[in-house]
């Protein structure tokens, strides 16, 4: 017996979905930030055992705007909802649960769904019994799981949850290779890591409309050598990211090196260049 299928991750921003993805997969395949929309294209992870394959879609989040935010949910998630077999909403335990984000999880009940509230960790029961009293009237929710992926808490309970609302299958169905952890390639994720570091160490400061293009990947033997351009709009964009001294670009160079040679495991030579460009928006990869 075997199940499969594709998982959607939905919910807020900064609700705990890229981290929760990473801890089920065992492997970092979606970078994590306290900013918002630090997830911005549909991230595969993929989780393979002897009777099951679990492809969870990493979605960049609802971003709420104050009017319409059932709109701009429909907008982001669109999307993965359109080809997955179930969905796993994550809920902060931490923030309550409005009423538009209630209607919109009610909506979601077409698929079979799970609903997973996260932070557990930093939270306490009441604040976590009073969005399980708020969701218990909306009967199609086949389980509600309070979890901490820091913690590894209720971890194989989101397991175990998913794979009862999965058909079985008769044979062995797989969308990936048995050791395929994700879709992307080592080259986007080296770009992500390099943006994530950018995102926790500028944190405010992080110019808007930055990207990240990785300009040389070479490896020779045992060295993997990366250049990258850190691309900026504004001169004084330039200055904030290279820091007092060059410190700020140093700081995000290594820690990002220490990341992508735990990534590929060999030893990494990156060097970043720091550039403005007016006109690159377009087909680019956005860090804000
Ligand atoms: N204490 C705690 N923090 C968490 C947990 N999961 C995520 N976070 C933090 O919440 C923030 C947003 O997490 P992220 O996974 O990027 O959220 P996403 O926008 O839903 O993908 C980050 O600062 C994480 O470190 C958890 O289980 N416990
Ligand atoms: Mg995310």
């Amino acid at each position: 017996m075997f199940k499969s299928g594709y998982i959607g991750v939905i919910g807020n921003t900064n609700a705990g979905k890229s981290t929760l993805v990473n801890a089920l997969v065992g492997q970092k395949v979606s970078i994590v930030s306290p900013k918002k929309q630090t997830t911005r294209n549909n991230i595969l992870g993929i989780l393979t055992k002897e009777n099951f394959q679990l492809v969870f879609v990493d979605t960049p989040g609802i971003h709420k705007t104050k009017n319409n935010l059932d709109k701009s949910m429909m907008k982001n998630v669109r999307s993965a909802i359109s080809s997955v077999d179930a969905v796993l909403y994550i809920l902060d335990a931490n923030k309550d649960l409005g009423s538009e984000e209630f209607d919109y999880i009610k909506k979601l009940t077409d698929l079979p769904l799970v609903v997973g509230i996260s932070k557990v960790d930093i939270s306490n029961q009441e604040k976590v019994f009073k969005i399980i009293a708020k969701l218990s009237s909306i009967k199609e929710i086949s389980a509600i799981v309070p979890f901490s992926s820091i913690k590894n808490t209720n971890l194989d309970i989101i397991l175990e949850e998913i794979l009862k609302i999965l058909p079985e299958e008769s044979e062995k169905n797989l969308f990936f290779e048995e050791e395929m952890y994700t879709d992307q390639s080592t080259k986007f994720m080296v770009a992500e890591i390099i943006r994530e570091k950018a995102l926790l160490l500028l944190n405010e400061e992080l110019p808007y409309g930055a990207a990240i293009e990785i300009t040389k990947y070479t490896e020779k033997n045992d060295l993997l050598e990366i250049d990258a351009d850190f691309i900026c709009e504004k001169e004084r964009h330039k200055a904030i990211i290279i820091g007092k001294g060059g410190l700020m670009l140093k700081q995000i160079g290594s820690q990002a090196r220490l990341d992508i040679e735990n990534l590929v495991q060999k030893k990494v030579m990156l060097k970043i260049w720091v550039k403005v460009n007016l006109n690159w928006r377009q087909n680019k990869n956005f860090v804000v």
